[in-house]
């Protein structure tokens, strides 16, 4: 895609990222009163997460009419990956968000020439734009982002991920070699919003046994705009199948491999 093409992109989808984050924020403030269907354990879909996902598909769909579209809620246009494909969780953080917890963000990424070109992710509880253009640096609110130089686990919190897709095995044993290894972790329930804080240095490191590809992308494209490591997580069809994230500080990255089995 030429520059142009994704500069024009790049704007859209920060002055969309604030907009769903306005309509997604009127939603949580009456959050009691929302319908809310039961997707698998700890895996709920409101009317908010639809009604946002809705406005987004409805912006894009008018803007760029050529591009492609994957969204966790309603799905895909049938050429996602071929053409350029925007790929967008409406609330990543459901959990969160259905309990009166800040910890959710509206994520919305480009996936061109094979690549995250784009991540917008906005946490509108805490009044934070992260943006991430290839080839710029990241940012939050307009101010460039700076991953960890953490060198080992001991300097900070490791954000680790899970949903009842996997089984518990494998997370508890990184648990247990995070800990041992003189770490911590944690849980914040918003894999993209973590993806945007690891992008800011406050974890030192991220990991998911599995993320579906609307959770990660927006984060992926934010790490390594502020100078991180991050797996290919579109690798062996990541954007349909979704893939396991491990995301850092580069100093960290032989550290983060060898704890998660990514060598
Ligand atoms: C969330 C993911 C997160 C995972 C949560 C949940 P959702 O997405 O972003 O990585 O650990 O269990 O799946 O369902 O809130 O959009």
């Amino acid at each position: 895609m030429d520059s142009t093409a994704l500069d024009r992109r790049f704007d859209f989808a920060r002055d969309l990222a604030r907009q769903a984050g306005g309509l997604a924020l009127e939603h949580f403030r009456r959050r009691d009163a929302l319908s809310t269907v039961p997707k698998g354990p700890q895996d709920m879909v409101s009317e908010a997460d639809t009604a946002v996902e809705a406005l987004i598909r409805e912006r894009i769909g008018e803007a760029f009419p050529d591009d492609a579209f994957l969204g966790e809620e309603s799905g895909g246009t049938g050429h996602q990956g071929e053409a350029p494909t925007w790929v967008v969780d409406p609330i990543d953080g459901t959990a969160c968000f259905l309990a009166g917890l800040t910890s959710w963000c509206v994520s919305i990424a480009l996936v061109a020439d094979g690549t995250p070109a784009i991540g917008a992710i906005h946490d509108p509880c805490a009044g934070e734009l992260f943006a991430a253009r290839a080839g710029r640096p990241a940012t939050v609110n307009g101010t460039p982002l700076q991953v960890s130089r953490a060198t080992d686990f001991t300097a900070g919190m490791a954000e680790i991920g899970f949903s009842h897709r996997c089984s518990p095995d494998r997370t508890v044993a990184i648990i247990d070699r995070l800990l041992r290894a003189g770490g911590m972790y944690h849980r914040s329930g918003s894999g993209a919003l973590s993806l945007a804080h690891v992008a800011a240095g406050r974890y030192i490191a991220y990991y998911e046994e599995h993320m579906n590809a609307w959770d990660s992308l927006a984060g992926v494209a934010l790490v390594r705009g502020a100078g991180g490591w991050c797996n290919d997580v579109l690798a062996d069809d990541g954007l349909s199948r979704g893939a396991p994230v491990a995301a850092c500080g580069p100093e960290l990255a032989p550290a983060l491999r060898a704890l998660v089995g990514m060598d």
